[in-house]
């Protein structure tokens, strides 16, 4: 028989989660959700010392300051690169105790695309989830920023649980092309704040029926890399009906199209305590029609008193489904038994960081980066 012993209250402690804006867009998205929430854990990191003083946020990491003086990298990725490693200690004790990292960033200036990749190791290593959200550029930005952004997430890729690219590009009607500039990539904050909210909300509310990390943990390690996210925010009577209907015909679900090809989906909703069961199933319904049978779903219920008459919806989509290099279940167990090691037999498929060769231009050869192992370039899946 196994004896069961209940878990001293003490050992068990909310999971937390740290965002952390990189470059700056980044760090302007972060200041701005700070402002919007303040009880959230953040901190900027930039290589512009002037943007890193207009922001309203108490914790930012100025990076490589010996090495771009306080003046950008200028779109010079390497330079990017260069600067989070040389102050890798202060993320490092950022990092500390952290579950879930979210990264914000917008790829294609050399801040931003230089850095991320060596965070999202840095925050691997550390044992902690790496959700990043990338801002992809608008086509006017052109071909040059496209493909820096384009190699910048292949590397990402190599270490990230999960990422959500939330492209410009598809947040802009052909329509809607007179809208200012700056109101397009408030639309960009916008998504990865109401994704961060969401993810945050699944986790630290009250749920009738909730969202563990644990499940999260599941969606991100097994959704081969890419995650796609919705949201949908209503009032009022037909609240429900409202929110149903705009994850159905979402442009970053492709108008809806994503759902009924998709493989994996975690469905978190946010009430008051007025909110109706008949209207948590009808929105599971319609979506429930919509998605195929064979599909990996999770869904929660969080309520908040501050949304009386309110309802929200966050849908993370995973378009494929697949078991991740590194055993989810011994990441699970990192968290639970505060970082477990690795398991003989398990392999640690991770590129470690460059050592001595840290300062070294990657060896690029036909858009290849030959610096990065050929089973993670080919996306390879070794026995183990
Ligand atoms: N959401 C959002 N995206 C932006 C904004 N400004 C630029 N971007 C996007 O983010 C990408 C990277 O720009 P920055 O964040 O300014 O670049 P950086 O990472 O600071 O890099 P450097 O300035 O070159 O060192 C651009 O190519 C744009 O697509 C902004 O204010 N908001
Ligand atoms: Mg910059």
């Amino acid at each position: 028989m196994t004896d069961h012993v209940k878990p001293d209250a003490q050992t068990i402690s909310a999971p937390r989660m740290l965002v952390m804006g990189v470059g700056s867009s980044g760090a302007r998205a972060v200041a701005e959700m700070h402002q919007q929430n303040p009880e959230f854990d953040m901190v900027a990191i930039d290589t512009d010392t002037k943007v890193l003083d207009s922001l309203a946020i108490d914790h930012v990491i100025h990076a490589g300051a010996t090495i771009t003086r306080g003046l950008s990298s200028g779109g010079d990725v390497e330079l990017g690169r260069q600067s989070v490693e040389k102050d890798s200690s202060s993320i490092r004790k950022q990092l500390r105790r952290v579950d879930l990292l979210v990264l914000v960033t917008g790829l294609g200036g050399g801040t931003g695309s230089g850095a991320v990749p060596v965070i999202t190791r840095i925050a691997r290593e550390a044992g902690a989830l790496v959700l990043t959200l990338a801002g992809m550029p608008f086509k006017f930005e052109g071909k040059k920023v496209a493909r820096i952004a384009d190699e910048s997430l292949k590397r990402i890729r190599t270490h990230a649980d999960a990422i959500i690219r939330i492209s410009n590009e598809r947040l802009v009607d052909r329509s809607d092309l007179d809208i200012p500039v700056e109101q397009a990539f408030e639309r960009s904050h916008q998504v990865m704040t109401d994704a961060i909210f969401g993810v945050w909300r699944m986790l630290a509310k009250n749920g009738v029926c909730g969202l563990d990390f644990a499940c999260i943990h599941t969606m991100l390690r097994n959704c081969d890399g890419f995650c796609h996210f919705a949201s949908a925010d209503s009032s009022g009577e037909k609240k429900a009906e409202i929110i149903a209907e705009e994850i159905m015909k979402h442009r970053l679900l492709n108008k809806g199209k994503m759902l009924g090809s998709a493989a994996g989906v975690v469905i978190g909703l946010t009430g008051g305590h007025d909110l109706k069961l008949s209207e948590i199933e009808l929105i599971m319904e319609r979506l429930r029609e919509k998605l195929p049978e064979d599909i990996w779903l999770n869904f929660g219920v969080a309520l908040d008193p501050g949304f009386k008459d309110r309802l929200s919806a966050v849908v993370l989509v995973a378009e494929q489904w697949k078991e991740p290099l590194v055993d989810s279940v011994n990441r699970q167990m990192g968290f639970f038994n505060n970082r477990a090691p690795l398991a003989q037999g398990e392999l640690p498929l991770e590129t470690e960081g460059k050592g001595r060769f840290t300062y070294v231009d990657p060896t690029i050869h036909n858009n290849q980066d030959l610096d990065v192992p050929a089973y993670i370039r080919r996306d390879i899946k070794l026995p183990r």
